[in-house]
């Protein structure tokens, strides 16, 4: 025999094990540098000069209207191109940007010539990492990040690469860009704008870190490619980036819970918890709770959105370190077979103020279905039974059986 309240003890030791996380949260510091932040910016002959304008306004904007001036994040930016001399260049050294520099390196920044011709990407990312690693810096901050903005792919080697890492058949300049990666002992992060007419899986798969990358947006973690239709988008979408590196995120997590058994017909609840320990507001929170085949929704508090098999709610916006909990109670169907395992996922979804996606988080829980007996007084009998059981159980008949008979024997004897 199980106990609800067993039930209830078990869930919530196994409830820390369904929790999940969608965002690293920048660490904050009342002073020092916590964050190298190293953009490295494509100047091949493929960005038209009008592009490159905008590029280079977008880069500058985003360091003068979107970057923390508090004097945590040291800003350093790459030129990549042949025509450079070792086919990059330093735009603008490791500086730590505060109040009182950060105009004139957005100025700094609007003034970058564009140097032309092939693209030499494993030397724009290879000079990012030696600049990042030879700052003072680089011991005392916690996060590494490095930004690269392309419209392209490399075709410039740099001869770093002595395998064939991408499994293409042969060795070349793709291999050493992701040689060089590779090779950033320490680094935190790499994403990428991927400005046009883009593939992007290339990127995802062996540039960008850490591994397994994904396709953004949604920004399910870090180490990922976004690909903006032209330079216009790419200033916005620089723009959030930087907000979402030194300002900070919404973080969902979220966590499921519910019985561990259930019998045909029995209704039950589950109870799903969505907690924000990001920085910054979750808003437009989304939850999508898929019901799996053997149940039937009953209702939900608050109330939810039905559209089998899956139950939606909007929760609005949670604020840092607030929490929102949500209770879905469903029926087992007749006739589900014992044994069968009901799997039920929640999600959830969620946006900055600006409008930038996030998530999703999930949390499974499983209830096994046991089909006999029905519960007796809040009891649940597990079964079917072993002869292990049913011997004492025998025995036990017998022996009332027994002594029922020797008091009746007894009695009779007393009366004569
Ligand atoms: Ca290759």
């Amino acid at each position: 025999m199980k106990t609800s309240s067993i039930f209830a003890l078990v869930c919530a030791i196994l409830v820390m094990s369904s929790m999940s996380f969608c965002m690293v949260s920048p660490v904050s510091a009342a002073n020092g540098v916590t964050t190298q932040l190293c953009l490295v910016i494509d100047g091949s002959g493929s960005i038209s000069a009008g592009d490159w304008t905008l590029i280079k306004q977008g880069v500058a904007d985003a360091v003068r209207y979107n970057m923390t001036h508090d004097g945590t994040v040291e800003l350093m930016v790459i030129q990549f191109a042949s025509y450079a001399p070792g086919g990059a260049q330093v735009e603008v050294p490791p500086t730590v940007i505060d109040g009182t520099n950060y105009e004139a390196v957005a100025t700094t920044i609007e003034g970058i010539t564009q140097v032309f011709e092939l693209t030499t990407m494993a030397d724009g990312l290879y000079l990012a990492w030696q600049t990042m690693i030879s700052s003072s810096n680089f011991s005392i901050a916690t996060r590494h990040i490095i930004n690269l903005a392309t419209d392209g792919l490399p075709n410039v080697r740099n001869y770093n690469a002595t395998h064939d890492w991408d499994s293409s058949g042969g060795i070349d300049y793709y291999d050493d860009v992701i040689d060089v990666v590779m090779n950033m002992t320490g680094l935190t992060e790499l994403d990428i704008e991927g400005i046009g007419a883009i593939s992007p899986n290339w990127y995802r798969d062996w540039v960008v870190r850490p591994q397994p990358g994904i396709i953004a947006p949604p920004f399910s973690k870090p180490g990922w490619i976004r690909v903006v239709e032209n330079a216009t988008v790419f200033q916005l979408a620089l723009a959030e980036k930087i907000v979402m590196i030194t300002v900070g995120t919404p973080e969902l997590t979220i966590s499921k819970i519910g019985p561990l058994e259930a019998y045909p017909d029995q209704t039950f609840s589950y109870t799903i918890n969505v907690t924000n320990i990001g920085d910054v507001d979750a808003v437009n929170v989304i939850v999508n709770d898929t019901l799996p085949a053997g149940v039937s929704y009953v209702s939900s508090a608050p109330p939810g959105t039905y559209i089998p098999p899956i139950v939606t709610w909007n929760l609005g916006t949670i604020a840092p370190n607030g929490s929102v909990i949500v209770n879905i109670s469903v029926t087992v169907d007749s006739g589900v077979l014992n044994g069968t395992v009901l799997t039920n996922l929640a999600e959830v979804w969620c946006h900055d103020d600006p409008g930038i996606p996030y998530g999703p988080a999930n949390a499974t829980w499983n209830t096994t279905v046991i089909n006999e007996p029905n519960p007796v007084g809040g009891y649940v009998l597990e079964g079917p039974f072993a002869a292990s059981f049913w011997l004492p159980v025998a025995l036990a008949i017998v022996l009332a059986l027994a002594t029922t008979v020797m008091v009746q024997r007894n009695r009779y004897k007393l009366r004569l």
